[in-house]
């Protein structure tokens, strides 16, 4: 498809694909349904969608088949590939951890010399034991990691972790983290030669650092006693600062501001305290700064 358009490289079937359509429909993309489609074309932006396996979309993105890129951050550094990181887009979240059988111990590091451990990232693996001094031997497995060591083929594994429940199934504990990741938007360096592109991919990324701010950001509101504000006013963290409004009743007034979405609950009881009533919080759905 030689369109002009952007082309993004977005996993076709799994645990990022929902996520990132969300993401871009929260930029005010219109989205067709993609169901069994390898390429679709965005309605109201230059902008096609390839739908690829995941362990594809880094060196379709360094060749220049796709311009930009949304892969997880272990995907990507497990290959050696020249593509710059442009965002990071918080969701995705896991660590490439290091477990052992639930019976066994592991209190440091250097007791992985000699041992042989599982996994899928052996380049990510051998990095953290190259950084830490350790010899051990690398069995490199393409999936179902975490049953090497019921079939004794590995005494430790490396691999994904995000609520641990796999782990506890394979009668397995986490140890030591050797990488964190999370879903990254990725892009080649090709496409800073052409204007075209890069203007489309700068208009993208406003939509999207509003749509990741504003995922992060609640719109909150109360009424408080107007004697109180000074102290409210602290209780706030603002992104700015609180716009105040007047009511009718004379020694009240209303108090609006944005706050990180995550701090809504440790300030709430403080609010409270502090005099506050009425207290509404509000999703925002963008937010350009
Ligand atoms: O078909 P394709 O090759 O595109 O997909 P895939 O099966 O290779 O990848 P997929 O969809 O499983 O994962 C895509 C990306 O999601 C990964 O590259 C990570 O960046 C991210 N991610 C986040 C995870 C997990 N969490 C995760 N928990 N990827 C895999 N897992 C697996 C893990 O391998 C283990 O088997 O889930 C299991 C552990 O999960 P818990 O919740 O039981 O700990
Ligand atoms: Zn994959």
């Amino acid at each position: 498809m030689l369109n002009g358009n952007l082309k993004l490289a977005l996993q076709k079937r799994g645990r990022l694909t929902e996520k990132s359509l969300q993401l871009l429909r929260n930029c005010g993309l219109d989205i067709e349904d993609y169901s069994e489609r390898l390429i679709i074309t965005t309605r109201n932006f230059e902008l096609d969608i390839l739908f690829l396996r995941d362990d594809d979309i880094p060196e379709y993105v360094s060749d220049g088949v796709a311009d930009i890129g949304i892969v997880g951050e272990d995907v990507l550094y497990e290959r050696n590939v020249e593509v710059d990181v442009i965002r990071k887009l918080g969701y995705g979240k896991c660590n490439l951890s290091l477990a052992i059988p639930e019976n066994k111990t592991l209190n440091n590091i250097s007791e992985l010399n000699g041992k042989r451990i599982a996994t899928s990232y052996p380049n990510l693996l051998k990095k953290f034991l190259d950084e830490n001094n350790i010899k051990a031997t690398i069995v490199e497995i393409s999936g179902s990691v975490e049953i090497a060591p019921s079939l004794g083929v590995a005494d430790v594994i490396c691999d994904l972790v995000s609520t641990g429940n796999t782990l506890k199934l394979n009668k397995l504990k986490k140890s030591f983290d050797v990488f964190s990741s999370e879903a990254v938007l990725i892009k080649n360096k090709f496409i800073d030669n052409d204007d075209n592109k890069s203007l489309l991919l700068n208009n993208l990324l406003v939509r999207i650092d509003s749509a990741l701010t504003a995922k992060t950001s609640k719109y909150l509101m109360m009424n408080a006693p107007k004697s109180s504000l000074e102290e409210i006013e602290k209780i706030i963290p603002s992104l700015k600062s609180p716009t105040i409004l007047p009511l009718a009743d004379p020694t009240m007034v209303a108090v609006h501001a944005v706050i990180p979405a995550e701090q809504f609950w440790e300030i709430y009881q403080k609010l409270k305290s502090a005099g506050a009533s009425g207290i509404l919080i509000l999703p925002i759905e963008n937010m350009i700064l």
